[in-house]
């Protein structure tokens, strides 16, 4: 069944074009990085207190992962339900020892585990420093701080980060994306600007003045426009870091909740590539004041697909997801963000970009919008089908969901 539609609609994209098969292949090497956060509310190992930091989750849906092995046996479950390219992304409160830790004091050897836990599932993996939850940041301020020993604990822990990110980037033999995230902010105007964000670029100076290989790590650094509970001033805005990515040659990442409500990331990424090698995405919902709802088909995500295939991007433009929502089953969850990535650039690889281009370079604007309003019910969903069965995979994983959660998330309580 799958195939003969499969067919039907392999001739209809034939007329405009379209090769679907090797569409479904580009989409099979598309990594996309998964992120561990979703698993476990943002918790990490290291304590219970839940996520602070301007971020927040919410929602009591019973069975989140509560350990290592319960976090590390539903992620291995929700990749079995995902097709194509994947890698997991892990943060610094992920580490994994028996011995109570200081975040500046973090070995790389605390992420050997998970290397296994990534050879046994061919993936591999991205990091993030975790400058948030913990009482060194409990008044929202980490790498700005106005208190030199707080922010040197926090420049420790950058450097440290980046140390386990080569490390695992050598280990695995594919560089390990090493993303900085600070919630640095205020709740209500500043009396001053300017000097948090001097001593923000202080403190990145001195946690990138460590090289390694870029074989082994890409570094990037993640702006945002506010945060919760920091809603009048956020220290590491789009400018500052994009200056300061430009200048001293780290990737932007751009985090799709982080900006105005009718700003968007599918207009910035072009702009980016204009002058970077690499741009790094952390795809999100924004909804009201939360950046962090799971990731949906809509029409924002088609259009960043677009331009990463479009502008021959598939290379330069890391995907990474960033998400979390307690109220909902958490491995369908992660399984609907994903499979949404997934469908967008499928959307996207199976449009003709060229004739569209074309259309436009030739001011025929009436067949532009004409012919991209006829695309969008193209039998796009026939070739989806047949990707997920190359894959061995199908449309009924929220079953196996169920049985899951009945049999392993629900004995948790
Ligand atoms: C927060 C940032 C950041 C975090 C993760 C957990 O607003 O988006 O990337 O969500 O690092
Ligand atoms: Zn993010």
């Amino acid at each position: 069944m799958v195939k003969e539609r499969y067919l039907q609609a392999k001739e209809i994209y034939k007329k405009i074009g379209i090769d679907t098969d090797k569409a479904i292949e580009t989409l099979k090497t598309i990594p996309i990085s998964i992120h561990c956060w979703q698993g476990d509310d943002v918790n990490g190992f290291e304590n219970k207190l839940g996520a602070t930091g301007g971020i927040q989750t919410t929602g009591n849906y019973p069975g989140k992962a509560r350990n290592k092995d319960e976090l590390m046996a539903d992620y291995k479950f929700a990749l079995s339900l995902i097709g194509g390219s994947k890698r997991i992304n892990l943060h610094a409160i992920y580490a994994i020892t028996d011995e109570t830790v200081e975040r500046d004091n973090i070995k790389p050897e605390y992420f050997d585990e998970w290397l296994k836990f990534a050879k046994e599932n061919d993936v591999k993996i991205d990091f993030n420093p975790t400058f948030f939850s913990h009482k060194l940041a409990a008044d929202g301020m980490t790498l700005s701080h106005p208190d030199k020993n707080v922010r040197d604990y926090w420049i420790r822990h950058g450097k440290t980060s980046r140390a386990v990110a080569a490390y695992i980037g050598e280990k695995q033999k594919s560089p390990c994306l090493c993303n900085l995230w600070i919630p640095d902010g205020l709740k209500d105007i500043p009396a001053s600007r300017l000097e948090p964000r001097l001593r923000l670029k202080d403190s990145l100076d001195q946690i990138y003045s460590v090289k390694y290989p870029k074989e082994y790590i890409i570094d990037s650094v993640e702006s945002k426009v506010f945060g919760i509970g920091l809603e009048s001033y956020t220290v590491g805005n789009s400018e500052f870091y994009q200056i300061y990515a430009a200048k001293n040659g780290l990737c932007c990442l751009l985090d799709t909740g982080h900006y105005h409500p009718t700003e968007v990331v599918s207009d910035k990424i072009s702009s980016l590539l204009c002058f970077n090698d690499k741009v790094a995405l952390h795809v999100s919902r924004p909804v009201r004041w939360d950046s962090d709802h799971v990731v949906i088909l809509d029409d924002e995500l088609k259009e960043i697909s677009k331009e990463i295939v479009r502008n021959n991007a598939i290379d330069k433009v890391i995907i990474g997801l960033d998400y979390f929502d307690a109220s909902i089953n958490r491995i369908a969850a992660w399984v609907i963000g994903t499979r949404n990535m997934q469908k967008a650039l499928l959307n996207a690889l199976l449009l003709p970009h060229n004739d569209l281009i074309k259309l436009q370079n030739e001011q025929r604007f009436t067949e532009l919008l004409a012919l991209s309003e006829e695309y969008k019910t193209l039998p796009f969903g026939d070739v989806w089908d047949e990707f997920l069965n190359q894959e061995g995979l199908d449309n009924n994983w929220l079953e196996k969901v169920k049985e899951y959660e009945k049999d392993i998330l629900l004995k948790r309580c």
